[in-house]
């Protein structure tokens, strides 16, 4: 009998890593970023100065909130919020905040890959918004998405926040939003948050800063291939190196190999040579303008009703509907 041997490349970690880093040239998919350490990282990049998204939107929603749930309750008087990717969670409270002020019904129902994200964000919750009415859901997006019953006449509102869009390339995201605008009735509605295109000194800056944080965010992925797949990657042989092409406004991450080296990871079985300077793309983080989510939007069946800015139009919240 033929003897099969089981290794990591039954995983989809396992498979990815192995598809990525035996293709020309080499990539790794951002999404792995988020391992428990990760999503550590991640706040403390929220945290930087040079990372103004965070704050540009916070301030948003801040600003906006009576009028974006105004838009949200119209003409129902039930809603269920579903938000793609929660995170901490701290800008969507400014909305929940607000919408419990209002006396509206609504329930709120966080979609994350992670339920050791989903469970901090549901006891955070529990303490400061104790009325409010939360279901959590573990799971990809689309897929739980679709698991979602109605009930009764409620409106739908998907939140896709902090600019989690940008991490696809256009296909993709255009792909993604049908996806959505497939799974929506004729009254619900997307609250979109896109970073745009800008002085392409401050993108770069906030993908790059001068205290490693990034840096050790990118190398996260090496470091995750090393616990989880029995890797060897000497993290200190790799550097991080951003690009941004203002054109486009695609901001691309790399990891750069200082010299060349062969690198073994073991459980799916692999050996992988990098010569001097050889690179990894790991993370496109896609920049905006009006004219593009307004054509992204069309070619996925759906249109801008409302748009707002910080008061450096460095990010936008749109609102979008059939
Ligand atoms: C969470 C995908 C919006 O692309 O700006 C931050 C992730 N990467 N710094 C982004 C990230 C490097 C972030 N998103």
């Amino acid at each position: 009998m033929e003897q099969q041997t089981i290794t990591k490349l039954d995983t989809k970690f396992g498979k990815d890593v192995y598809n990525g880093l035996t293709a020309i040239p080499k990539h790794l998919s951002s999404k792995y970023f988020y391992d428990h350490n990760g999503d550590k990282i991640f706040q403390q990049i929220m945290a930087m100065p040079e990372y103004y998204l965070t704050n540009s939107e916070y301030n948003i929603l801040d600003l906006n909130k009576a009028h974006i749930t105004e838009l949200f309750t119209k003409n129902t008087n039930r809603i269920n919020l579903l938000e793609l990717g929660a995170g901490d969670g701290i800008k969507t409270k400014i909305l929940l905040e607000q919408l419990s002020g209002t006396g509206i019904d609504f329930k709120y129902i966080p979609i994350d890959i992670s339920q050791n994200a989903l469970d901090q964000l549901e006891t955070s919750l529990s303490m400061e918004f104790p009325t409010i009415n939360v279901e959590t859901k573990q799971g990809t997006y689309i897929e739980t998405l679709k698991t979602i019953r109605k009930e009764g006449n409620s409106r739908n509102i998907i939140l896709f926040l902090g600019s989690n869009i940008g991490n696809l390339l256009h296909d993709q995201a255009l792909q993604f939003l049908s996806e959505l605008e497939n799974s929506m009735d004729v009254d619900d509605m997307i609250l979109l948050g896109c970073d745009q295109k800008k002085n392409p000194q401050t993108i770069l800056d906030a993908y790059n800063d001068p205290a490693g944080i990034t840096e050790t965010f990118n190398k996260n992925i090496l470091k995750r291939i090393n616990s989880e797949l029995q890797g060897n990657f000497d993290l200190d042989k790799f550097l991080h190196w951003e690009t941004y092409d203002p054109q486009t406004g695609t901001a691309k991450s790399y990891l750069v190999s200082k010299e060349a080296q062969e690198v073994h990871i073991k459980s799916i079985e692999l050996v992988v040579n990098f010569e001097a300077w050889e690179t990894i793309h790991t993370e496109i983080s896609q920049k905006y303008d009006d004219r593009e989510i307004t054509n992204l939007a069309r070619g996925a069946g759906l249109k801008i009703s409302n748009a707002f800015a910080d008061s450096n139009k460095y990010f936008k919240n749109y609102i979008l509907v059939k």
